[in-house]
């Protein structure tokens, strides 16, 4: 399906992205990424939070109506731990923003879509969301973010 132009076709759809909510940055040390980030760009953390289930500390930094999420792993035997292991610092992932997640991963899942998470999860700021994985897509790992109302 096409849609012409940005949002507001998009938000009609329950299922469909309507905004990038962040792009996602792995990093070894947060202290370190986030200083470096403010003197290159002048940007600075609105929020950082440990987010435990997932085994991350992350820094949301806002830029535009989207943010830069520079993530550092809590342990080695997490997600990002491995990542940083195999790949060094770099592009982590993009989360797309949903208005029902539900919707969105009844909707991947009827299509056939490899998903790490088939049931929403928790994320920063008490947000759900539920990852697709890497080899659905172009070797890209996607996050949807349905953001608390
Ligand atoms: C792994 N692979 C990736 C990747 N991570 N490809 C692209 N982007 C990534 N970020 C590739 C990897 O190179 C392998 O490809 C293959 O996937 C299997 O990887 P693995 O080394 O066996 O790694 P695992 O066991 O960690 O599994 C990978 C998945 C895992 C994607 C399943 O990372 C996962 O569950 N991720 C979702 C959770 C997560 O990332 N949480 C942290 C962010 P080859 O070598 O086979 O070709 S938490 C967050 O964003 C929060 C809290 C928020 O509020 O936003
Ligand atoms: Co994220």
């Amino acid at each position: 399906m096409m849609v012409d132009g940005a949002g507001p076709a998009c938000i009609l759809s329950r299922m469909f992205a309507y905004n990038i909510d962040h792009v996602a940055i792995a990093v070894e040390d947060l202290d370190t990424a986030i200083a470096e980030y403010e003197r290159l760009y002048g940007a600075v953390p609105v929020r950082r939070e440990v987010v435990t289930g997932q085994g991350v500390e992350e820094a949301m930094i806002a830029v535009g109506g989207s943010h830069v999420q520079l993530l550092q792993p809590l342990r080695p035997d997490t997600a990002v731990g491995r990542f940083l292991a195999k790949h060094g610092e770099g592009m982590h992932h993009i989360a797309l923003a949903v208005a029902d997640i539900d919707a969105a991963i009844e909707h991947l899942r009827r299509e056939g879509v490899r998903l790490v998470d088939p049931e929403p999860r928790t994320g920063g700021n008490g947000s759900r969301i539920a990852f697709v994985h890497p080899k659905a897509f172009a070797g890209t790992l996607v996050e949807l973010v349905e953001l608390p109302s």
